[in-house]
C-alpha cells in the first residue's frame, strides 16, 4: 500500500507517536493522526491476540497491528517499519499476513561503559537501534578494572576518582544518578528492561583507586604479562587508574566485613533505581582470588541481592560456588562446545533453582572481529562473520532442561571502541543475528541463512536513516533502497 502525506495513523499508544516520528525520519512524509476508524494504519492492543509481546499484522490496502500488549503493539511497528520501501512511484509498505511472537522472553544486548564510557545520547541511541531488532534487556557494565560510570551517594569518591578515564587513556565520564534514571525510563518506553552490573570481586581495581582499603594489590597473570608487553601497555598499580586491557589482577578485600557494607550500599542504591527485577554482580575471571575465598564472597554478594529484594545475575564462573542464593541467573560465557569447567558451573545455576541466559562467546561476542583483518575488536573467542552469529542453537550448548535457558545476550566490551561509531560498526548486523536467534522458532523455512541475509540486507536503508554505523559485511547483499 502507498504511503503518502494523505496516509493517517489510528491509535492512542505511544507506539502510534514513535511509528509517525520513524516513517518521517526515513521519508520525510510526517503522517496525520485520524480521530476515528477507518485509517490507513490502525494499530490497537488486544490482549488475547497473542501471546506475550507478539503482535499480528496485516498489510493490503490498509495497514492494521493488534499487539497482545504494548511491547507486541511496539514490535509490530518494528515490523512494519522494516516493511517500508521506496521505489520509482514513491513509498510503500509490502503487503504482509503476519502472526508472531518471540520464541524467548529474555533477548538481551550488553553494553560495556566501563572500558570506554559512552553518554546518555549515546545509550539512548543504542536503546532505539537495539530495541528496534525485538531486543528486551539492556545489560549495562558499570564498573570495571578501568573505570566507575554511575554515582554512588553512600561511597562518593567513586566517581569523584575513578570515572576520569577510560581503556587506553581515552576519556571517561559517569552518569548521574538523574542520567541513570533518564536512561532507565528510555529504555522502557521502548520496552526494555536495564539490568546494572557491577562487577566483582574481581575486575575491581578502579574500586581501589577510591577506596584503597577495600582491595587486594594487584595478583599477576602470565595472560596480563604476555598482553601487556605485546600491546605496549602498562601493567596495573595499586591505586593508580589501570589503562590497560588486562584481566584477572583484581579482588575487592573478601574477608573484611567494610567490603560487604560496600556491596550492601551499592546493590540498594542501585535497587531504588532499577524497576527491572535483576541486579548483575559480575564474578568472571577472579584469577588471584583463592575458590575457597571466592566461593564465600559469591555466597554472600548474591545473598545481599537477594536481600534488596532483586534477583541476581552472575557471570557462569559463580556457578563454582556451592551455595550461591538459590534463583540467580547465571551468564554462560563459554563456547558453543564447553571447555574446562564452564558446563558444570553454569549447570549449577540450575540445580539451585535458577537460570541461564546464553552469551556463548565464540557466537554472540560482538566484539570479536567480523574477519582477521577487520580493525577494530578482539579475536580471543572466534572470528565471527555474521554467518557464524546467525547458525547456532541456544539450547544445544549446555545439559540442561530447555526451560532453564531463559535467552540470549549478545555482549559489547569495550576495549578496542574509542567512539561510539566503533561500538555500532561491531554491533550491526551482527546483533540483528542474535535478535532473530532468540525471537523466532528453532525451525522454519526462513529461519536459515539465505534467507536471514536478504532480509537482513533489507535493514541497510532503515539503519541509514536512523544514522545506525553499520559495519557493511560482504557476505550480506545490502539493499539501496
Ligand atoms: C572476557 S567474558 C571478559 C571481559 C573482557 C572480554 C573481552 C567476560 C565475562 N569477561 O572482561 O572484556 O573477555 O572479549
Amino acid at each position: 500500500m502507498p504511503v503518502t502525506a494523505t496516509t493517517r495513523v489510528l491509535g492512542s499508544s505511544p507506539a502510534a507517536a514513535q511509528l509517525i516520528d520513524a516513517v518521517e525520519r526515513r521519508t520525510g512524509i510526517r503522517l496525520s493522526v485520524a480521530d476515528e476508524a477507518p485509517a490507513e494504519i490502525e494499530l490497537f492492543v488486544d490482549p488475547n491476540s497473542s501471546a506475550p509481546e507478539g503482535y499480528t499484522l496485516e498489510i493490503g490496502d490498509r495497514a492494521v497491528i493488534v499487539g497482545a500488549d504494548e511491547a507486541g503493539l511496539f514490535y509490530g511497528v518494528q515490523t512494519l517499519l522494516q516493511l517500508l520501501r521506496q521505489d520509482d512511484s514513491g513509498w510503500a509498505l509490502l503487503g504482509a499476513d503476519v502472526a508472531d511472537s518471540p520464541r524467548f522472553a529474555r533477548r538481551g544486548v550488553m553494553l560495556d561503559v566501563a572500558r570506554h564510557f559512552f553518554g546518555v545520547d549515546d545509550v539512548k541511541k543504542f536503546i532505539d537501534s537495539t530495541s528496534a531488532l525485538k531486543l528486551n534487556h539492556l545489560h549495562l557494565h558499570l564498573s570495571d578494572d578501568q573505570g566507575w560510570r554511575v554515582h554512588i551517594d553512600s561511597w562518593p569518591k567513586l566517581t569523584e576518582l575513578s570515572a576520569g578515564t577510560s581503556a587506553n587513556g581515552d576519556p571517561g565520564g559517569f552518569y548521574t544518578k538523574d542520567d541513570y534514571r533518564e536512561i532507565v525510563a528510555y529504555a522502557a518506553s521502548r520496552h526494555m528492561i536495564v539490568i546494572p552490573e557491577i562487577d566483582l570481586p574481581g575486575h575491581t581495581h578502579a574500586i581501589g583507586v577510591a577506596y584503597p582499603e577495600l582491595v587486594e594489590k594487584p595478583v599477576m597473570n602470565d595472560n596480563l604479562i604476555a598482553d601487556s608487553e605485546r600491546l605496549g601497555q602498562a601493567l596495573p598499580v595499586a591505586g593508580e587508574s589501570y589503562l590497560g586491557w588486562g584481566v584477572g589482577h583484581s579482588s575487592v578485600r573478601i574477608h573484611e566485613e567494610r567490603t560487604y557494607d560496600f556491596v550492601r550500599d551499592v546493590v540498594r542504591e542501585l535497587a531504588e533505581m532499577t524497576p527491572g527485577p535483576y541486579i548483575h554482580v559480575g564474578g568472571d575471571e577472579s584469577l588471584g582470588t583463592p575458590q575457597a575465598d571466592f566461593d564465600l564472597f559469591a555466597e554472600r554478594a548474591t545473598a545481599i541481592v537477594v536481600g534488596a529484594g532483586k534477583t541476581p545475575v552472575a557471570w557462569h564462573e559463580m556457578g563454582s560456588a556451592a551455595n550461591i542464593a538459590e534463583g540467580t541467573v547465571g551468564q554462560y560465557w563459554g563456547k558453543t562446545t564447553p571447555e574446562g569447567t564452564h558446563a558444570e558451573e553454569a549447570a549449577h545455576f540450575v540445580e539451585r533453582g535458577g537460570a541461564l541466559i546464553m552469551s556463548a562467546a565464540d557466537v554472540t561476542y560482538l566484539d570479536m572481529k567480523y574477519t582477521e583483518d577487520f580493525p577494530l575488536g578482539l579475536t580471543w573467542a572466534a572470528i565471527i562473520d555474521v554467518r557464524s552469529a546467525y547458525e547456532w542453537e541456544p539450547t544445544a550448548v549446555l545439559d540442561v532442561p530447555d526451560a532453564a535457558i531463559l535467552g540470549v545476550e549478545a555482549p559489547l566490551w569495550s576495549e578496542t571502541t574509542r567512539t561510539f561509531g566503533d561500538v555500532e560498526q561491531l554491533v550491526f548486523p551482527r546483533a540483528a543475528a542474535q535478535a532473530e536467534v532468540a525471537w523466532s522458532p528453532q525451525h522454519g523455512p526462513e529461519r536459515v541463512w539465505e534467507s536471514f541475509r536478504v532480509r537482513v540486507g533489507a535493514l541497510a536503508p532503515l539503519w541509514k536513516a536512523e544514522g545506525v554505523d553499520f559495519h557493511p559485511a560482504d557476505e550480506i547483499p545490502w539493499s539501496e533502497r
